[in-house]
């Protein structure tokens, strides 16, 4: 009776939906795992996304863009110069994932960053709904989970000053 009971509590637990540790989606010959978004302070002004592509094909393809809804959304590298400054690079062009390779986004190298949260906090058990658009395989729509993602200081609290500067730039354009 009793080993019984703890059976079907396993089997009930393993049928729970949403307590994922990892979600994964398949667009064409990519395979993108785990979407997660930092947990970010109503105070916040960023935060920033992390996932990983695995391009099994023949050919590359380009993370060109990710849409969310925030005032911007870029896709950024964190470079650490030898003065252990780190600032972050606006990948202009989106980052290529060459055939057989993984992509990976991760704190401390590349991200997306969410720009202007507008006091909205972002709290755990939260997801983001966004859309990663690739230059060959096309649009996915895709849920970052609001994780407490651990912060390495290389791509959090960092100053935008660079990138506002360009923004600005571009704007005038
Ligand atoms: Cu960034």
């Amino acid at each position: 009776m009793t080993s019984l009971t703890r059976l079907m509590t396993g089997m009930m637990l393993v049928l729970l939906p949403g307590f994922a540790f990892g979600h994964d989606y398949t667009l064409g010959d990519l395979r993108i795992e785990h979407p997660v978004a930092r947990s970010a302070a109503a105070t916040a002004m960023t935060s920033a996304g992390y996932l990983t592509v695995l391009n099994t094909g023949a050919e590359a393809d380009t993370l060109i863009a990710v849409e969310a809804p925030f005032t911007r959304v870029e896709l950024h590298s964190a470079i650490t110069d030898a003065d252990g400054i780190t600032r972050m690079v606006k990948q202009e062009t989106g980052i290529v994932i060459a055939p057989g390779e993984t992509l990976t986004l991760a704190p401390g190298g590349f991200h997306v960053m969410f720009m202007g949260l507008n006091g909205d906090a972002l709290e755990v058990g939260e997801a983001v709904e966004g859309t990663l658009v690739f230059e060959r395989a096309g649009r996915l729509d895709v849920s970052f989970n609001v994780e407490d993602v651990a912060a390495t200081g290389a791509d959090h609290n960092l100053n935008h000053d660079t990138m506002d500067h360009d923004a600005h730039m571009s704007g005038d354009d």
